[in-house]
Formats: C-alpha cells, structure tokens, sequence
C-alpha cells in the first residue's frame, strides 16, 4: 500500500509496532518511519514536512510523559461505527511475555495516565455518544492496585459500563471486587490453554460478581500438545466463557521469542502477511506445523457461534438493570471466599 502512494507521488510516514520492530525494512517502503512513540517527535516531522525537509527517520529521545498527552480530538471519529469507546489508561507492562513485541514500543516500564486525565477523556466521550467503554491497555492497571482502586470508584459515578483486558498474574481478590462493584461488565482474560482446575474456579467466581468473562487464548505455547485444542474446548464449556478468541503465538521480528527460534532455526517463513496470528510461521516443541494449524481452525469452527460479537453485548444497561444486578453483587460479594482462586501463577507465557 505505502509503495502504491508513494508510486503516486503521496509522502508515505510509517510508524507504530511493525515499523518500530524492523525500522530498516520499513524505511524502504516509506519517506519517513516514526521509531516507538510519537508524541514527542510528531510536532518537529509535520514541520519538517511543511518546510519539505522531512528526516528519514525520527525517535523520541525518552517515552512520553503521559500526564502531558493531550486530550484526544474524539470528535473527529465516526463514533456510528463503532460499538463502544476506547479509552487508553496506561503505556507498557509489568509482565514479561517472551512473545510480546509492545516492549521495543513502550520500554519495559509501565507508565499510567493521571487518573484525572482518563477522567476528562471518558467524559468528552460520553458527551459525544454515552456507550460502552473499551479500555485498550495491554493490562489494564498492570497491578498497579493503588491507581485501580483509586480509579475505579470514578468510573461508577460516570455510570458508565465498561470492559478491559487483564491477566491472572495481577488480579487479585481486592481488584476484582473493586471491579464488580464499579460497574465493570466485562474481563477478557489472556489464556495460555494451561486449563487448570483453579482457572475454571476462578471464572466462576468472577462470573458470580456479575462480571462477563471472555477468554482469548493463545496457541503455540513450548508446554502445549495437540491435545490442548479439545481441551480448551472442554475448558470453555466448563467455565462458562460466553465469548473466546484464539490466536497462533507469532515470533515478531526482534522479541525474545523470534531470538530464541531464529537461533534453532525453526522460523519458516518472514512473509508478514503470515504473521496475523492466524497461521503457523515456526516448528513448535511439542506438536507438529500442521497439527498446530489444524487444532486452531478447528477450534475456530467448533466455537464459530460464540466468537461473533453481538452488538447488544455492549448495549449501556439501565438504572433498573444496574440497581437488579448490584442487589446481586452484594450478595454475591458475600462468598468473597471463592475469589481465593484468583492471582493463581499459571505457568509463565514464554514457556
Ligand atoms: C487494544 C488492542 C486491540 C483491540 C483494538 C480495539 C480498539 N478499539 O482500538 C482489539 C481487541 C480489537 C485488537 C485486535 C487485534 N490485535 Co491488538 N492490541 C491492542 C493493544 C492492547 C493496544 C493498542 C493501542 O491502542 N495502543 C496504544 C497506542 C497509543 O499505541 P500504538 O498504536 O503503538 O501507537 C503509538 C506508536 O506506535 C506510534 N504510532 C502508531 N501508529 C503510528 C502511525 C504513524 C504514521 C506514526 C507517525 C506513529 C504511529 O505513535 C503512537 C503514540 O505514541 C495492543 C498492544 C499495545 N500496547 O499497543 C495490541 C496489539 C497491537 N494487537 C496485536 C494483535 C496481534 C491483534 C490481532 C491481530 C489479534 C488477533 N489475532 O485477532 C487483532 C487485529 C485487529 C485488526 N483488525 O487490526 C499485536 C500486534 C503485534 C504486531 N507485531 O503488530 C499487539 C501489539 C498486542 C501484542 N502484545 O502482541 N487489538
Ligand atoms: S501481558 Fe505479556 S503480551 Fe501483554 S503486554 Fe504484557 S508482556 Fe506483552
């Protein structure tokens, strides 16, 4: 697409992950690339650009500060396309997945936004269209509990309902009540196919609180065998998940992972095309190429009907439904007991 522009005479900037993991192979295709995050850097490139003297390439010299970012122009979006909201509260992680690429973008620390800023964003939102809110954080709050639990209680006097993506490795009781108690309607947890016992307790437990838990599940993993599909499959229907997603682990360029692999040699193709996490690039540990490839499709297909996202899944519930289901949680949060299950350490992602 960039060398079609460019064959146009368009000036083609790059940037984001891919380009941020392999800058000189992105460079060819462009003008300029952005390497990592853009805030600091963007002001200087579209001058640069005016005065015709864009750079080759441009980097920020530290990651940015995110209590200066200023507030989005939301206005600008087409919000009828869209199903709900993204609000971003915090850059980076505190986990250490060897598959992850975000690090080379984000650095290795994890950075929130003051919470009063998320604050004035979700309510410029709200002011164009009141809906469903996505926090798009890699980990929303990272186990960061003093900004969660100061956080939050605000979201429920937005009376907004809202959803986000988390681990068990930083949930924890506290965290999880907070959430049940502040409107939160739905956690997407990130899956390793490990399926343990006290996975399953403890979607139930959260599933108690009145929160919808959606499961999204990676393949590819050192430790799994071809028998993981059929159990992932039993593990949905124990758990009760109304909604999962699968995704074949992809060594992205420069991660821990496409090191390891590319030192085995066990990388087979570079055709990015491929790497949307829905092909097989690498020779797994304990399965073959095509066992891994066929288990995922699969997969796909025996859970076809739950992976289709109805709209009225985000649909604001109203004040009767909201009193109704808080009646429930607070009864619900009497058996605190169950949530004992939760900040279970399940095997480490890289294995
Ligand atoms: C939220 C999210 C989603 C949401 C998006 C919802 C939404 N409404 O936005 C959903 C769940 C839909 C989703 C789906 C998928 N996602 Co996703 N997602 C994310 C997540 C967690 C946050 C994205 C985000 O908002 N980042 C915040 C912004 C500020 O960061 P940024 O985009 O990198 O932008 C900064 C810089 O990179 C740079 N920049 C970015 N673009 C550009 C462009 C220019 C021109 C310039 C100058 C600069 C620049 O400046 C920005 C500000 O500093 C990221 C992880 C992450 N932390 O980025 C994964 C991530 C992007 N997703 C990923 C993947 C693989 C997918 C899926 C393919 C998964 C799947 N198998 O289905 C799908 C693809 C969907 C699609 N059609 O593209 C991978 C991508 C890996 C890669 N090498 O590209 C990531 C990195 C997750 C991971 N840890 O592996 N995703
Ligand atoms: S949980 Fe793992 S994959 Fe997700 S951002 Fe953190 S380190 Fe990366």
């Amino acid at each position: 697409m960039a060398d079609y522009y460019r064959s146009k005479n368009v000036k083609v900037i790059l940037g984001g992950v891919h380009t941020t993991l392999v800058p000189e192979e992105a460079s060819q295709h462009a003008d300029s690339i952005v390497i990592g995050e853009c805030e600091e850097v963007l002001p200087q490139l579209v001058d640069d650009l005016k005065n015709g003297d864009l750079k080759k390439a441009y980097k920020a010299g530290s990651l940015a500060d995110l209590s200066q970012i200023p507030l989005p122009k939301f206005e600008i979006i087409n919000h009828k396309k869209y199903l709900c909201h993204s609000i971003q509260t915090s850059r980076g992680c505190s986990l250490d997945c060897e598959f992850c690429p975000t690090r080379q973008v984000f650095g290795g620390t994890f950075r929130v936004k003051p919470i009063k800023n998320v604050i004035a964003e979700i309510k410029k939102v709200l002011e164009i269209e009141k809906k469903f809110i996505f926090f798009t954080d890699d980990i929303f709050g990272a186990g960061k509990k003093d900004y969660i639990l100061e956080l939050l209680p605000q979201l429920k006097k937005l009376k907004i309902d809202y959803m986000l993506i988390s681990d068990y490795q930083v949930l924890d009781k506290e965290i999880v009540l907070a959430l049940a108690r502040n409107r939160c309607r739905k956690l997407c947890i990130n899956m390793l196919g490990t399926c343990l016992k006290e996975e399953v307790k403890a979607i139930r437990a959260i599933q108690s609180l009145g929160i919808d838990v959606w499961g999204y599940f990676g393949f590819g993993f050192k430790f799994q065998t071809k028998d993981v599909f059929r159990r992932v499959l039993d593990f949905i229907e124990e758990s009760r998940l109304t909604h999962a997603s699968f995704a074949i682990m992809a060594p992205y360029p420069n991660t821990p992972m496409a090191q390891r692999l590319e030192k085995d040699k066990r990388i087979f193709s570079k055709d990015w095309t491929l790497y949307d996490q829905s092909h097989v690039v690498f020779k797994p540990d304990l399965m073959d190429v095509e066992d891994l490839q066929k288990g995922f499709e699969w997969v796909w297909g025996e859970k076809k009907g739950m992976t289709k996202i109805p709209s009225y899944y985000f649909k604001q519930k109203g004040g009767f439904a909201i009193a109704i289901r808080m009646f429930f949680v607070s009864i619900a949060i009497r058996i605190e007991k169950l949530l004992g299950f939760i900040g279970i350490k399940t095997k480490k992602r890289s294995k």
